[in-house]
């Protein structure tokens, strides 16, 4: 074997014992480089002829070559273990299954709201709707509440920019207004049958929704929902409230072991009126009165209100709290968790 060849045998050598690519790339200066064994060859020809130089240079330049072959060779496998190794570590195992998206549900005090909607809805009754932020005059004095009245206070009372001072706008207290707006397009739609002192079909609506209070703690949030009901015809009574309520407490608690009282009270809307509280005969709240509703017969002010002659049309309201109706019927004793957004308590009720 020449010395070129044996040249071109220990370069592949070496680059086949090196390991890593920044082995190979010293081996490679080892042959290629300014100072390596080819270039040392090439300086060495500067003695020789002319005819001389051309034979040597041609025959240095095939075993130059046949070395670049072996490093663009070993580079290439070099390159192709580490693809390898990494591949296996990327490695993903198509076979497991893959990862579930959750289903939704409704949040437990929609539940409760679709369930009241429900319940009234099968005795007759609308469900209105209506917008959170309110005006001074639906929000408070269409129902009779007083100028000076301390819900109508800022400490009290949310109040947002875009009113004036005679109607500033605020988030609603209470669903109520939603049942004026409605009394209002319901006589307005009957004006003709009004007007001709024919007799209106009678006004029975639900008022579900948010209410915004300034108020912060284990038992009250600043934003809580509410659901009002109203029944107002030519003679609707409190006997009426009674067997409305009656009825949607025992159905809505799955329970006819169920006893009501109405304990006299006072709202600005309503003259008389009534506290309403539950009391179970059975069952882990049985014994113990529970305040679930607020009721009373519709004020002379406010049917007035509405655009009816108060001698002539008579009702009753009432209104209840969703959140507190949720925590009774599932057993909760903290309101917030329903505000906290927890995952781990909303998928309960799912
Ligand atoms: C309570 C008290 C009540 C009403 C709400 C009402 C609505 C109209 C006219 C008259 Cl449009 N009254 N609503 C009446 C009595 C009580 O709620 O403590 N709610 C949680």
């Amino acid at each position: 074997m020449n010395e070129l060849d044996s040249l071109v045998e220990s370069a592949t050598q070496l680059f086949a014992q090196s390991a890593t690519p920044a082995d190979l790339e010293n081996a490679k200066a080892q042959f290629l480089g300014k100072s390596g064994r080819v270039t040392e060859l090439m300086k060495g020809m500067a003695q020789l002829s002319v005819e001389e130089k051309k034979s040597r240079g041609a025959a240095i330049n095939v075993a130059k070559q046949a070395i670049e072959a072996a490093l663009t060779a070993r580079r290439q496998a070099l390159a192709d273990a580490e693809l390898q190794v990494q591949l296996k570590a990327e490695a993903l195992d198509v076979s497991l299954p893959g990862r579930q998206r959750g289903q939704g549900g409704l949040h437990p005090v929609s539940l409760t709201l679709e369930r009241i909607e429900g319940i009234f809805g099968s005795m007759g009754f609308d469900v209105a709707q209506g917008p959170e932020i309110e005006t001074d005059w639906f929000n408070f004095t269409a129902l009779n509440t007083p100028e000076d009245h301390p819900a109508r206070s800022m400490h009290d009372t949310f109040y947002v920019e875009g009113g004036t001072d005679t109607a500033p706008n605020l988030l609603r207290t209470h669903t109520s207004p939603m049942q004026i707006r409605h009394a209002v397009q319901h006589v307005k739609k009957n004006r003709a049958l009004l007007d001709a002192g024919q007799p209106m079909p009678e006004i029975r609506v639900i008022a579900p929704g948010r209410t915004y209070r300034v108020d912060s703690d284990a038992t009250h949030s600043p934003m809580f929902h509410q659901c009002e009901g109203l029944w107002i015809g030519e003679n609707v009574s409190f006997k009426d409230l009674k067997v409305i309520f009656t009825a949607f407490c025992r159905t809505f608690f799955e329970s006819d072991d169920l006893v009501l009282r109405f304990r006299p009270s006072f709202f600005p809307f309503t003259e008389p009126s009534a506290e309403i509280d539950i009391q179970f005969q059975t069952g882990p709240l049985a014994g113990r009165w529970l305040e679930v509703a607020g009721s009373g017969q519709v004020h002379p002010n406010v049917v007035r209100n509405m655009g009816l002659d108060p001698e002539k049309y008579i009702g009753f309201a009432f209104g209840m709290g969703p959140d507190r109706l949720t925590m009774l019927r599932y057993g909760v004793n903290d309101l917030r968790l329903f505000f906290d957004g927890d995952i781990r308590f909303l998928s309960q009720f799912q």
